[in-house]
């Protein structure tokens, strides 16, 4: 059992406002068994690399047992390690050797739903007499129609991932409800049972020494009671978002979560909702810094930006936009809230592939867009294989796809809409998770480092050159740039709490923005884009400059380069 110390902070000090955190996607990070999935030995095998890049904290997604559905998360329990991963002794061992390096681990809380494997699902959803029975959403069938028949759901409600969010189970003759796939069932936190299951197993980890929680969608656990009716979307199922995202009890449940789970304990805990849809106003509630039920928030607008109604349908993003909004919520949680920061995580597609690129300006601009990330005002995330440049996976196939979202969406688009396959494949290349799940690459070798055996999903080819080896202590590489940048944030207090500034350019392409602290100003200027462009006489900074991804000898006063990023500090 982990000893409290390491970790534990004064009471409800802040710690998480001046920590970078580092996101391990467990099945794809470091494989020590040859099975060519990773696990929890092959991370503590891999830890210098994340200490000496400066973390201060580890996100692991899910390791709990689970029939890996949707890669765990799809929980069928709690309080048990997958074997896919390793045991449970070998989740204590990476937590005392995460503690014993000084940094903090929180684990994945997936609670909005479980699995339908889990044994509170399997008993509720065989009989109406089980203790668990009101835990999850039953409904009758709509009245007048046949029971299990298209049509016949409770409401039109679609799934996030495809088709209808409700299921027919016939053994006890109800729909129940899943905003994801059928095989994650919505959990019902109106019933104060199932909130107190939930804060009993969070006890649990906490107790364990964990140090906090990513909290996947946890804007969606309130739905409108009346579960009614959603506006038609183009695939004919009903938005139900306006009915379950921030719903009409979750400051009441988080607020519970907080006091029962979190304020009782000595020292204080990263908490991080997830929460699709969110708005600027509704994140300075949640993390109002007296008033707010948790430390921040993930919001999705930034990541959107290239999408045009749905994540399948493309446009191009504009630094425009990107300025607009990054520079809204920096103002909107201002000193009230906190912001998380991130370009990637297990869900999208490899930033530098998306709004980089990844060609031309592959360096250049993976240290760019890193640098105006890092110094916002916020906690920032580094994705694994993030901090060398990983690219989008350019798979050739479907066969090469995993991920249930990307399948099921190939299934449709193919299947039901008779849509071209060439067509598809190259909006799976931009848009599948998968593009983030492709094996952490180590080194040049078979199997990128990552595995000796096949890997469960395939490994990039310029692996073979973009790996781990052929940066750490290279000078110039992007490894050694986050190694600089997250040192910087270290080092000087305004990038932790100066506040924040746009600053007008008059160029389309450049981001440029200020972080002031007393007397202390820190400036940035990023190019985001692939043409060279002049800077304005007042924007011509000539000295105090702390960060650059252009070598001095390449670096004209009068303008900036594609992708070029400087850093002034006065
Ligand atoms: O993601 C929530 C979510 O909204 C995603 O489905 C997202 O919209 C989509 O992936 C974008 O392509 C969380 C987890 O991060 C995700 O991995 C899970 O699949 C999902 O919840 C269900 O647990």
């Amino acid at each position: 059992m982990a000893t409290p110390g390491v970790g534990r902070s004064p009471d409800h000090e802040a710690w998480w406002r001046s920590a970078v955190v580092y996101q391990i996607y467990p099945r794809s990070f470091a494989d020590s068994d040859g099975d060519g999935v990773g696990d929890l030995t092959g991370i503590v095998e891999h830890l210098d690399h994340i200490q000496e890049l400066g973390i201060d904290v580890i996100w692991l997604s899910p390791v709990y047992r689970s029939p890996q559905r949707d890669n765990g998360y799809d929980v069928s329990d709690y309080q048990a390690v997958d074997p896919l991963f390793g045991t449970l002794e070998d989740l204590d061992r990476l937590l005392a050797a995460v503690h014993l390096r000084g940094m903090r681990l929180i684990m994945d809380l997936v609670v909005n739903h479980t699995s339908d494997q889990h044994p509170w699902f399997l008993a509720s959803r065989g009989s109406r007499d089980v203790a668990t029975s009101g835990w999850y959403f039953w409904r009758d069938a709509r009245p007048g129609t046949v029971p299990g028949e298209p049509g016949s759901e409770p409401n039109n409600w679609g799934s996030s991932f495809a088709g209808s969010a409700w299921t027919w189970a016939p053994e006890r003759g109800q729909y129940y409800l899943h905003l994801f796939s059928a095989s994650q069932p919505d959990l019902n936190w109106d019933n104060p049972e199932t909130r107190e299951a939930v804060f009993t197993m969070m006890d649990w980890w906490l107790d364990r020494g964990v140090d906090g929680f990513r909290m996947d969608v946890i804007n969606f656990i309130s739905k409108d009671p009346r579960l009614p009716d959603g506006p038609l979307t183009r695939d004919g199922y009903g938005d139900g978002m306006p009915y379950f995202s921030h719903g009409p009890r979750i400051h009441a449940y988080l607020a519970e979560m907080k006091s029962r789970v979190f304020d009782p304990r000595p020292g204080s805990y990263l908490t991080v909702g997830e929460m699709p849809g969110v708005t600027p106003e509704q994140a300075r509630e949640f993390t109002d810094r007296d008033r707010g039920q948790l430390a921040m928030v993930f919001q999705y607008e930034h990541v959107s930006l290239d999408a045009d109604g749905d994540k399948w349908t493309q446009r191009r993003m504009s630094v425009n936009d990107l300025r607009d909004t990054l520079s809204r919520w920096q103002t909107a949680l201002g000193d009230t809230g906190w912001n998380s920061l991130y370009w990637n995580n297990h869900d999208q597609p490899r930033v530098v592939s998306r709004y980089g690129n990844d060609a031309t300006y592959w360096r250049e601009s993976a240290t760019a867009l890193a640098t105006v990330l890092h110094l916002h005002r916020g906690t920032p995330y580094v994705y694994q294989g993030e901090e060398i440049g990983m690219t989008n996976a350019e798979f050739a196939g479907i066969d090469d796809y995993r991920d249930i979202e990307s399948l099921d969406y190939y299934a449709r688009a193919v299947g039901t809409h008779r849509e071209d396959v060439s067509v598809v494949l190259d909006t799976l290349r931009r848009r599948s998770r998968d593009n983030a799940r492709t094996p952490m690459q180590w080194s040049a070798a078979p199997g990128a480092g990552f595995t000796t055996g096949s890997p469960w999903i395939g490994v990039n080819a310029n692996h073979s050159w973009l790996n781990v080896a052929s940066q750490r202590g290279v000078p110039g590489s992007i490894y050694e740039y986050y190694r600089a940048l997250i040192a910087l944030r270290h080092r000087l207090p305004a990038v932790v709490d100066g506040h924040f500034a746009a600053v007008e350019t008059g160029r389309d392409q450049i981001y440029a923005f200020r972080r002031h602290l007393g007397d202390t100003a820190l400036t940035v200027y990023a190019n985001l884009s692939d043409q060279p462009v002049s800077l304005d006489r007042k924007d011509r900074l000539a000295r105090d400059l702390v960060l650059a991804n252009y070598p001095a000898s390449r670096r004209d006063p009068d303008r900036l380069e594609p992708w070029e990023v400087r850093v002034y500090v006065r």
